[in-house]
């Protein structure tokens, strides 16, 4: 019989499932739902919910339950041979925390195959809603807890990473600060990926060291809970956080509930879930150095596979470790996919409309440019957040939908500088990858080339690749990752984008430009009027 393996992913705005015939390597089947259409009663704009304040963004547990299910009930439905199932592993949108009492567990180990989950966990809940990536209203924790650990470099040389809003601990501080009573009557505090891998084995799944990496609670080194974090973070924390565990660990069998609701085999192995970014470096077979990926998503992240531990001093970036146990760097941005809507939109274009424009647009947007923070920003830190426009009206629509794409690669190519790696090649992951004249410019400001993917959710796919490695370990059939990425990945017929070398000076120029314009506004530095003035006169 063939080896399938599933992948799932729980993101911002969706929930995904692949199935993959790793002995034909072959994506079988792949079904996405997406919140807002799919569980509209949960009232989330694109899966999210702003608390009253715009820096408070949540999301509902409950709903990513009811996700799940959907999948399952989607996957039978459309005929899928569960039983076949050998493996499964899956991958949550990274930082978000799911606060849970103490019937969590003793419901999961009764579960009830004629009723459904979200019916039976829906009072297991000491907070109904999830602090997730997108929010970023803990800047005073993250002051306090970077103030007790002796600093941002000490700080960095313990967790991998500064503090930062999104990170798991200053949100459970904030939680302890302002709710002592919720955080009192919570014994477990679960990931994202974590929470749903303790649904499909009917108790609490360990954290994986990869999302681990990014709650500011583990020690990057030691890979364990430091003690030092969590004892300047909230009183008693060790005991409502699970084990953390290699992010390759098969973590059990899955639930009977799941047996005998959707017909899943009784031995089907769970290997331990990860966050999405770690998942993705799998995703597009990122298992050595020279070469990074770039997601195109709600977040757009920037992220490479790293041999040895490397830190960013500047505490920008982030070291997570790899789903192989080594480590991966990341820089992560909130101004993705939902800052360009916001252009797009303003000009009520469609995709295609979008993508002619930046065809016919000229490299270096005649000098106009824009520094998109919509939304508060990540890297760099940027609180309270507003377009700066330097050349460029609001109302010009050629020169913002250039600006913005142009905007969001200069960043990254400024931003990514301390990975200190030139890189070779580029993957590109994510929804808006399909999009090649986007991919075009990624090529062009790198002056590198890009891959593009037939498969976009490297996430899911990921999974569903790490599963497969686990499964084969397990029998002693083992498999390197080489083998596992290459006989996939290598598959999936993926195009390459050339950069097109005669905009190599215009954009190490733009680069200089653009990064003047950020010190101007972000650091009070010089006007970068002058510089932009010769820019213009240089090259149009
Ligand atoms: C990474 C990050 C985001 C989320 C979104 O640090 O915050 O990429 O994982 O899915």
């Amino acid at each position: 019989m063939d080896d399938i393996f599933l992948g799932l992913d729980c993101s911002t705005q969706g929930f995904t499932a692949i199935l993959i015939n790793f002995s034909s390597s072959r994506v079988i089947y792949r079904h996405n739902l997406n919140f807002n259409e799919d569980l509209p009663y949960y009232n989330t704009q694109d899966g999210i919910v702003i608390l009253g304040d715009e820096k408070i963004v949540h999301s509902y547990p409950l709903m990513w339950v009811e996700g799940l299910e959907l999948l399952f009930q989607k996957m039978k439905d459309d005929g899928i041979l569960i039983f076949n199932i050998k493996a499964i592993s899956g991958s949550g949108q990274q930082h978000g925390t799911v606060y849970l009492n103490d019937l969590f567990e003793k419901s999961l180990k009764k579960l009830d195959h004629v009723k459904s989950l979200a019916s039976q966990l829906k009072n297991t809940f000491s907070r109904p809603t999830s602090p997730i990536w997108m929010d970023s209203s803990t800047t005073k924790q993250c002051n306090e807890i970077r103030r007790k650990l002796g600093g941002q470099k000490s700080t960095i040389e313990i967790l991998g990473s500064n503090t930062f809003e999104r990170f798991s601990g200053p949100q459970i501080r904030k939680f302890y600060q302002e709710q002592p009573e919720g955080y009192h009557k919570t014994s477990r505090i679960h990931l994202v990926s974590s929470f749903l891998a303790s649904l499909l084995l009917g108790k609490d799944a360990p954290i994986d060291h990869g999302d681990g990496a990014g709650m500011n609670l583990m020690n990057i080194k030691t890979k364990e809970w430091d003690a030092r974090v969590l004892n300047v973070t909230a009183p008693n924390l060790e005991e409502r956080l699970p084990l953390l565990s290699n992010s390759y660990e098969v973590i059990g069998k899955i639930s009977p509930y799941f047996v005998e609701k959707y017909g899943f085999k009784p031995d089907t192995e769970l290997i331990a879930w990860s966050g999405d970014n770690p998942n993705s470096l799998i995703g597009v077979g990122l298992i050595e150095k020279g070469r990074v990926g770039i997601s195109l998503g709600t977040s757009d992240t920037y992220f490479g596979y790293l041999k040895e531990l490397y830190l960013d001093f500047n505490g920008e970036g982030h070291v997570f470790v790899a789903p192989t146990g080594d480590y991966m760097s990341l820089i992560c941005y909130k101004n993705g996919s939902l800052a360009r809507e916001k252009i797009k939109d303003k000009f009520n274009l469609n995709w295609k409309e979008f993508s002619k424009v930046l065809r016919e647009s000229p490299p270096g947007n005649n000098g106009k440019i824009m520094l998109p923070y919509f939304f508060p920003e990540i890297v760099p830190s940027v609180l309270e957040p507003q377009v700066y426009r330097f050349g460029l009206v609001e109302d010009d629509l050629e020169g913002n939908i250039r600006g913005i794409i142009e905007s969001q690669f200069l960043s990254m190519r400024v931003h990514s500088e301390w990975i200190e790696e030139n890189p070779e090649e580029i993957y590109a992951t994510g929804g808006a990858s399909i999009n090649k004249d986007v991919l075009q410019i990624l090529a062009n400001v790198f002056n590198t080339r890009v891959r593009q993917f037939e498969i976009t959710d490297s996430a899911a796919l990921g999974a569903a690749l790490r599963s497969a490695k686990s499964f084969y370990d397990s029998k002693n059939q083992e498999k390197t990752w080489n083998d596992i990425v290459s006989e996939f990945i290598n598959i999936q017929h993926s195009i390459v984008i050339e950069p097109q070398n005669k905009y190599k000076i215009l954009y190490d120029d733009l680069l200089k430009l653009y990064k003047k314009c950020e010190d101007f506004i972000l650091k009070s530095g010089a006007s970068p009027e002058d510089l932009r003035v010769s820019f213009i006169k240089k090259y149009y």
